[in-house]
């Protein structure tokens, strides 16, 4: 069983992940990234698909065209979980290239 992220950790999460937000309404976080094209977009999609199929951890994802927003949320636990915050700064580094 997942835990859900404890008060401590939710309260560093802006300053641990500064480009992501809470999805209103939901335990969630949420990023949107956009790129040069669909080429470039779909290359840092391949390669965060890879990541998450490798930390079992997926994404709840939607592109148009060059445009890419993610939300990450741990089903298992009903909200966020360490494995969220994991994937986001993975996604962060990816995108940083
Ligand atoms: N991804 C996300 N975002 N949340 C989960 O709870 C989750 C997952 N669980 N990927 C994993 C797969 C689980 O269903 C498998 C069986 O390990």
């Amino acid at each position: 069983m997942v835990e859900k992220l404890d008060a401590a950790a939710r309260a560093s999460l802006a300053a641990d992940l500064p480009h992501w937000s809470m999805v209103p309404g939901r335990d969630a976080i949420t990023r949107s990234f956009r790129f040069a094209d669909f080429n470039a977009a779909w290359g840092f999609m391949s390669r965060v698909a890879l990541l998450a199929e490798k930390r079992d951890h997926h994404p709840e994802w939607f592109n148009v065209w060059n445009r890419v927003e993610i939300t990450l949320s741990t089903h298992d636990a009903g909200g966020l979980s360490a494995r969220d915050v994991a994937l986001a700064k993975g996604i962060d580094r990816v995108v940083a290239g």
